[in-house]
Parts: C-alpha cells; sequence; structure tokens
C-alpha cells in the first residue's frame, strides 16, 4: 500500500533510526507482551534499553506479565503441529535474564503442552493456544488448571482476552476466529473474508486480527461482522498488538520487520531485520516492544513514542 507519510511520521523517520538490529545477543533471554486487555499507552515513561536474549526453542510468543513484571516465552519445541509433549514456557527477566527456561514445561509429568503458541493472562489463570485445545494454567505457580478443547481446530495461533473478560482464539489452520462462551468455544467468524486469522488482540471498538494471508481485520465481538482494516503489504502476518493512538503494531514475515499501521494506513518499521518475527507483546511499563522469532531470539526494544520522537 503506499506509504504516505504526514509530517510527524517524516520528521520521526529523518530523525531517528528504526531500531536497528546490532548482532549482539546474550546468551540467555527474553522479552514481554502484554496482558492488558485494552490498548496500549504510546506514551508514558522512557523506553528501556534494548535486549536480545537466545536460547529459545522455536520461541513463538511473549508476553509481559505486569503484576509479576516478568516476561513469559511460548516455545513449541519441534512440530508446530506435532503433539509431542515437549512444548514449555520460559519466565525472563526485564533486563534479559532467563529466571526458568522450562517453567510450564511438557516434558513434566502433570503438564501436557505440545506446541504452545499465542498466550493471553486473565486474572490468575495463564491461557495458552495448543495445535487444538486451549490450556489455563495458574498465573502464579505455572500449575495446570483446565482445558478447552476446540473440536475441528487445526492450528490454533493467538489468544486474547476482552476487557468484559472473554476469551477468543484464532485457528490460522481453518480460517475461524473464536469465542468462548464459558469453557465452550463458539465460531465468531470464519470463512473468506475472515482470511486465514494469526494474530488477535482486542480493544474497546473490538477484535482485531491480522492474517497469515495477509490483510488486517476488526471483528465485531457480539455479531462476527468483518471490517477490513488498513495493513502492510504482503502476506504472512503473524503478531498483532493494539495501541492506544488507533495504530498497531503487527509482525511480518514478508517484510522481516515489525511494522507500525497507523489509522491513515501509514506505516513505520518499528524494527528491521529480523526473520520469522512471530507473536509480539509489549512491555508498557518500559515502553518495549518484544519480538519473539523462529531462530530462537528474544528481543525488546523501543517503541517509538505517537509524535515521533524516540525519547
Ligand atoms: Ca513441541
Ligand atoms: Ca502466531
Amino acid at each position: 500500500m503506499p506509504h504516505e507519510h504526514p509530517p510527524r511520521l517524516a520528521r520521526w523517520a529523518r530523525g531517528s533510526r528504526p531500531a536497528a538490529l546490532t548482532v549482539l545477543f546474550l546468551a540467555v533471554g527474553c522479552s514481554g507482551g502484554d496482558a492488558d486487555p485494552e490498548a496500549h499507552a504510546t506514551e508514558g515513561p522512557p523506553a528501556s534499553p534494548e535486549i536480545h536474549v537466545s536460547g529459545f526453542a522455536a520461541s513463538e510468543a511473549v508476553r509481559h506479565d505486569p503484576e509479576v513484571d516478568v516476561y513469559l516465552v511460548a516455545n513449541i519445541s519441534g512440530d508446530p503441529t506435532g503433539k509431542d509433549d515437549d512444548g514449555f514456557i520460559s519466565r525472563v527477566s526485564p533486563d534479559g535474564e532467563v529466571l526458568e527456561l522450562r517453567w510450564i514445561d511438557g516434558a513434566d509429568e502433570a503438564v501436557t503442552l505440545h506446541a504452545p503458541k499465542g498466550m493471553a493472562l486473565k486474572g490468575d489463570t495463564l491461557f495458552v493456544a495448543d495445535i487444538d485445545v486451549v490450556r489455563a494454567f495458574d498465573r502464579h505457580t505455572g500449575a495446570p488448571l483446565q482445558e478447552r478443547p476446540v473440536p475441528g481446530a487445526e492450528f490454533l495461533n493467538d489468544v486474547a482476552v476482552g476487557g468484559d473478560g472473554t476469551v477468543y482464539v484464532t485457528d490460522t489452520g481453518a480460517g475461524v476466529l473464536y469465542r468462548f462462551e464459558g469453557t465452550e468455544p463458539v465460531v465468531l467468524a470464519a470463512g473468506e473474508a475472515l482470511g486465514r486469522p494469526n494474530g488477535v488482540d482486542v480493544d474497546e471498538h473490538g477484535v482485531v486480527i491480522v492474517a497469515w494471508d495477509g490483510g488486517a481485520r476488526r471483528v465485531d465481538p457480539e455479531t462476527g461482522a468483518i471490517t477490513p482494516l488498513p495493513a502492510p503489504d504482503g502476506e504472512r502476518l503473524d503478531g498483532v498488538v493494539l495501541l492506544d493512538d488507533g495504530s498497531y503494531l503487527v509482525s511480518s514475515w514478508d517484510h522481516e520487520a515489525v511494522l507500525r499501521v497507523h489509522a491513515d494506513g501509514a506505516v513505520d518499521t518499528v524494527l528491521a531485520g529480523v526473520p520469522r518475527a512471530a507473536d509480539i507483546g509489549l512491555d508498557p511499563t518500559r515502553r518495549r516492544v518484544l519480538v519473539p522469532t523462529f531462530d530462537n531470539v528474544l528481543h525488546g526494544v523501543p517503541l517509538p513514542r505517537s509524535d515521533g520522537g524516540q525519547e
């Protein structure tokens, strides 16, 4: 799509370099996402320094738990559709120290976890998409709490929780967006107009998905009505984070980047040179965008301010 930048964006583009990927890398790592069901603030405190952490196993998703102030990283470990019970969730500190690589571990007899992908926090519960089941764990202890099977699901990919507590999950394989009514999944939207939804996030205006076959849509949480949103060109969009200025962050495998799409359709690059960047998160406390990759690195980079400046 054309990238007509309003003056403030052009100014930003000239005045500050997108967070370039310097090749460093601690021996450990991770980053966080975000658990707030509302759109994320784009202002706030100065952004924290970048972190780059390695040592994961097909790290697909990251979330910031703001209560504990820790980053949770979902590791598929192996085949994204393989029911091998070897997936795990890591806990990482905001300064990039891996506190516990296998905090929730499929290898644990009490835990079933095959290929964890998107996660969402609700109260004391951590929800995790795992192929055809949404699994619930204790947010503080990691203990398994509940399983919510999704009959017919092929590739559950991302989970989000609305302000009213409703849990949503995408199925990229079958092309379905589900809404849970209690523990029962109900189809909210499906079909060609939806595309193959990957990332999902929720704000007070409804549900937003980005599609693996390209495009972004807003979905009415009650009726399932679909409205196209501005989106980057190309296909293979993965994670999405809604921001409170009407823009959103999205990871694009085609662009090998994390992009910010403004309400007017203008697209900025937040982080370039990240092949296979998956389900991104945000640490609003530090104004840090969290980017996990299938290359097993977690990047944490500053979120540019809405006015175009970085700091
Ligand atoms: Ca696995
Ligand atoms: Ca994903």
